[in-house]
Formats: structure tokens, C-alpha cells, sequence
């Protein structure tokens, strides 16, 4: 039996998935899985790329790599994708976004530029996440989540709060 639910928390790079996610675990006790420290410790990739700066992610190795741990649930699954997920592993979708003027200041403060910079600019403004989102996932397990400010984190992660605490009361008893 399943006693707690399966969430992805998705969103351009500096949205503050990272940020919602250690928030929500320590105030849930779900697991925050880190899917760029798994692709990293687990070598779930195919070498680096030097243009973007990232790994080149191996997703059928990354899948098999966390699928037991995601199959038990209690765990909130932090990437900035989501449709290498098959819909049996989650149950809940969070999409964070950023202001984009908000987001360039914090790529910039990361050292993000050029290519890299611009692609994660334009993948915020056109949606892509929040698009992918809801092609890959029914409509009603998608919620879209403002993080311009810290009053945002907080009322985001209660609203998060709020919804695990139903998933359980709704699902007590049930299989996984
Ligand atoms: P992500 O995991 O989506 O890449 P993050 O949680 O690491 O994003 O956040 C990127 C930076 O922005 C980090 O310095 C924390 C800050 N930040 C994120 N969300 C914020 C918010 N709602 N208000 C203020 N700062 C925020």
C-alpha cells in the first residue's frame, strides 16, 4: 500500500523548484529527489555538454535508476522536465513559474549566459514546461504556481501541503 503521494515539481531552470522542494520535504518528510544530483551520482548520462554546461541525460538509465524508489511514494521529483515520466508515476504535476525580468536576474546571478541563457529566457516566456506539462499529464492533475517572492514559496508550498494532506485522506487503504 501507497501512503503517500508521487510529485513532480517541473519548471525552467531558476524558477525555485529546488527552493519549493526542500521546503515541502522538510515540512511533509516526502523525499526530494533531485534528479540533476541523481543523473550526476548515479551517472545516469552520456557525457557533458560543453556548450550548455549540463550532462546529457541518459533517460532510460535515469528511469530504471529511480523507479523503485518513485513506485513507493512519498517522494517530490525535482527536474525541469517532465515528460519522460510515465502518468502512472505521479500524481501530482506542480508547474513553477517566474517573472521573466525575475528569472534573467537569477540565471545572471548563476552565471548563466549566452546560449544557455537565452533558451532558458525563451522557454520561460513561450511556456514550454507548462505545455509539456499538459500534454503528458490529465488536465486536472497540472497546477501552475507563481515564485516571483518568498511570499509566493510559502503560500505555494501550503497549497502543496494542503493537497498531500487530501491525497492521503482520499487514498488511505488504497493500492499503489
Ligand atoms: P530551480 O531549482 O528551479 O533552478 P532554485 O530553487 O534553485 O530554482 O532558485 C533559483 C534562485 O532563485 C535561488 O537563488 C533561490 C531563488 N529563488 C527561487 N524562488 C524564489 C522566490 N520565490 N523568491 C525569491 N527567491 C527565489
Amino acid at each position: 500500500m501507497r501512503s503517500a503521494p508521487k510529485i513532480i515539481v517541473t519548471g525552467t531552470p531558476g524558477v525555485g523548484k529546488t527552493t519549493h522542494c526542500e521546503l515541502l520535504a522538510q515540512n511533509t518528510g516526502l523525499r526530494h529527489l533531485s534528479i540533476s544530483a541523481v543523473v550526476k551520482e548515479r551517472e545516469c548520462h552520456d557525457g557533458w555538454d560543453d556548450e550548455f554546461r549540463s550532462w546529457v541525460v541518459d533517460e532510460d538509465k535515469l528511469l530504471d535508476s529511480i523507479e523503485e524508489e518513485v513506485q513507493q511514494g512519498g517522494c517530490i521529483i525535482d527536474w525541469h522536465a517532465c515528460d519522460l515520466f510515465p502518468k502512472s508515476w505521479i500524481d501530482l504535476v506542480v508547474v513553477v513559474r517566474c517573472d521573466s525580468t525575475v528569472l534573467y536576474d537569477r540565471l545572471a546571478a548563476r552565471g548563466y549566459s549566452g546560449k544557455k541563457l537565452d533558451e532558458n529566457m525563451d522557454s520561460e516566456i513561450m511556456e514550454v514546461l507548462l505545455e509539456e506539462a499538459r500534454e503528458s499529464y490529465d488536465e486536472e492533475i497540472v497546477v501552475e504556481l507563481r515564485s516571483d517572492n518568498s511570499d509566493d514559496v510559502e503560500g505555494n508550498v501550503e497549497r502543496i501541503e494542503a493537497w498531500i494532506k487530501q491525497w492521503k485522506r482520499d487514498n488511505s487503504g488504497a493500492d499503489p
